[in-house]
């Protein structure tokens, strides 16, 4: 890994010599390290990433979007630090390395810290900072960004996908669709209440936002001193989308006592504190940019975007996992017992 990290930063131009380097172990698709490197006495560090291409297909378009993104919200950030992407010689915010590895190079922002996130503090601010940075891509042309992922939150076809690879292994000796059985019928059940708000978005009857759809607790950065929010982090999947599906996920993952991973289901749990900090930090930065409409169905967003996880976790399962990051071999079905849970 050494030798593939120094290549790249020698594509990046960074400075000075790689001295150490640390997986930084946040997130379920790429991979990310921090590099520090030793120039002129003194130390910098970077933040290296391997993007996963057999999740983004089209890699060069991810950061052609990211480009766009940071660009307009770096002229808003005042003077707190921003992601800021690296070029290398011939001008490109990526590189590809010798294996055809794809890989991007940012600022490793020193006074952050990703706070855990059972403090009512913590998660207020992590509200106002996914709040705050959809009102600063309020005034951003969509239909500029690239699909990085086609129909990323489209929750009827990912149930569908489901659904149909469920049916191909119904007559099999896929063992994994028994162990899948109870799960998949409590799916079939949520179905319909599910889909309502994506058909609804595709039906053209809610306003299309530019939004972050992975808003995980982890993907704000806080000032390390004073505990406020820095910066949003993870731009993969910022594409036009559905502001209920931000307020959703984000209530998913951190309102739930347990990781969304948690084996022992007795310790998963909704947090009505938890939700109340994050939606209060949220609702009051956003309140007023939406639609009535937006803001009866944020609750039902928490719903569906938890079944639609639900559904991606157990199709990856049915399927092998191949998406999704593994640590056991039942560790995608477990995440979507955790969500229905
Ligand atoms: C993936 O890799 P990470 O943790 O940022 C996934 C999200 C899921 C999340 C669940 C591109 O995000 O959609 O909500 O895992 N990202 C992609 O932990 O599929
Ligand atoms: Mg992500």
């Amino acid at each position: 890994m050494q030798e593939t990290l120094r290549e790249i930063g020698r594509r990046f131009r960074l400075p000075g010599t790689l001295s150490t380097y640390e997986v930084i172990k946040n997130g379920n698709i790429n991979r990310t390290y921090k590099v520090t490197c030793t120039h002129d006495g003194g130390t910098k560090s970077y933040v290296f990433q391997n993007v996963n291409t057999n999740v983004f297909r089209h890699p060069e378009e991810i950061m052609e979007n990211i480009d766009r993104v940071t660009t307009h919200i770096r002229n808003k950030c005042g003077d707190r630090p921003c992601l800021h992407f690296h070029h290398t010689d011939t001008g490109e915010n990526y590189a590809y390395d010798r294996d055809g590895g794809f890989w991007r190079v940012m600022n490793f922002i020193e006074s952050a810290a990703a706070p855990s996130c059972g403090d009512p503090g913590i998660l207020r601010g992590t509200g106002e900072a996914f709040g705050e940075f959809q009102l600063q891509l309020a005034d951003f042309d969509g239909s500029v960004l690239h699909e990085t992922i086609p129909d990323f939150h489209n929750t009827r076809k990912r149930m569908d996908t489901l659904f149909a690879h469920a049916a191909g292994y119904a007559d099999t000796r896929n063992t994994r669709i028994f162990e899948s059985a109870p799960v998949l019928s409590r799916l079939r059940m949520y179905y319909k209440e599910a889909c309502v708000l994506s058909d609804r978005y595709a039906a053209g009857e809610f306003p299309i936002r530019v939004t972050h759809n992975d808003t995980k607790a982890n993907n704000v950065l806080f000032e390390r001193e004073t505990l406020r929010p820095l910066a949003v982090v993870d731009l993969d999947t910022v594409m036009p989308g559905m502001t209920m599906y931000d307020f959703g996920d984000a209530v998913r993952y951190l309102a739930n006592t347990a990781a969304e991973d948690e084996p022992d289901l007795s310790k998963v749990s909704f947090d009505e504190e938890r939700f109340t900090a994050f939606a209060e930090g949220f609702i009051g930065k956003v309140r007023d940019s939406l639609t009535r409409d937006e803001l009866d169905n944020m609750v039902r967003g928490t719903f569906s975007i938890t079944v639609e996880l639900a559904a991606r976790f157990l199709d990856d399962y049915l399927c092998g996992d191949t998406y999704f990051r593994v640590e056991y071999p039942g560790h995608n079905l477990v995440r979507a017992r955790n969500q229905l849970r």
